[in-house]
């Protein structure tokens, strides 16, 4: 008989979680940064965790990652010229997804090689996108890159965890001064922008710093089961605002109903937005 049965719960507040149930723990590593767990669920596949949040899971990264790069690519114009930077991502799953839809220049700058390493052995088809000769990583810290690089990108994706911990700087006003001095003319930035029910200063925090430095400002959001309350939030920078709207290839997730959509927003979200702006 077996009494004990294990599972994973992210903790939200004191009063709710979500729980997995997990056949089994794959790895723990304590890095420089953070902790990163990665669990065999039973209804999600393989999920990895930093800091006992959940990053991602094999069922469903795909909604985050289509969703993060598709949307601000499908406002780049005909002639763009292919060039992406990444900062955090170090799964490789943003990557993969710039790939399939046609970038032929991309950088990863991604603060914890481990991540990378942990990835390559339990997301090899995300991770693959590293050994990809169009993929440049590099390990290092972000607010640093963009602070010092002259090169510019169509499009900057920032693909981090929550704005506790090391991720906090990059959703300050300084760091988005510095990328938005890397983008092309047209160019836009994204950043992952937290769930708009239970971390709505993380959507604050992105639009508030943004505000100040992009002339367009546009949140969008998305279904994720596995994140917090699973309504996901996403947060667009650009200098002229966003232009028209260019033809993609339809996801598992991402397509043209998907993309119109996404950026209508409920109204306690227009609101929570409103008292920013
Ligand atoms: N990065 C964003 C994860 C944020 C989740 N937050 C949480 N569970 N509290 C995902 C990394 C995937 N490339």
């Amino acid at each position: 008989m077996k009494l004990i049965e294990n599972w994973f719960s992210e903790r939200y507040s004191d009063n709710l979680e979500l729980s997995f149930r997990i056949k089994d723990l794959l790895l723990s590593v304590k890095t420089d940064y953070q902790r990163i767990d990665v669990f065999d669920t039973y209804d999600f596949g393989t999920l990895l965790t930093i800091d006992g949040t959940v990053q991602m899971t094999q069922f469903d990264e795909y909604v985050y990652h289509e969703m993060i790069t598709m949307v601000p690519a499908s406002f780049l114009n005909e002639n763009y010229s292919g060039k992406a930077l990444i900062i955090g991502g170090g799964d490789g799953g943003a990557a993969r997804r710039l790939l399939d839809v046609g970038f032929k220049q991309i950088v990863n700058v991604e603060i914890d090689n481990h991540v990378v390493e942990v990835s390559k052995r339990f997301y090899p088809d995300l991770a693959s996108s590293f050994s990809d000769p169009r993929v440049k990583l590099i390990i290092g810290d972000g607010i640093e890159y963009a602070r010092t690089t002259s090169e510019k990108f169509d499009i900057v994706i920032i693909d981090s965890t929550d704005p506790e911990g090391p991720a906090e700087g990059l959703f300050s006003e300084e760091f988005y001064a510095n990328v938005e001095k890397l983008l092309t003319d047209d160019g836009v930035m994204v950043t992952q922008s937290g769930s708009p029910y239970y971390q709505p200063h993380a959507l604050k925090m992105a639009v508030s710093g943004m505000g100040k430095v992009f002339g367009s400002v546009r949140t969008y959001v998305a279904f994720i089961p596995t994140y917090p309350s699973g309504f996901w939030s996403f947060t667009m920078g650009s200098r002229k605002g966003l232009g028209k709207v260019r033809e993609l290839p339809t996801g598992r997730y991402f397509n043209s109903e998907v993309l119109e959509g996404c950026m209508k927003l409920p109204e306690f979200v227009k609101k929570l937005i409103n008292e920013i702006t």
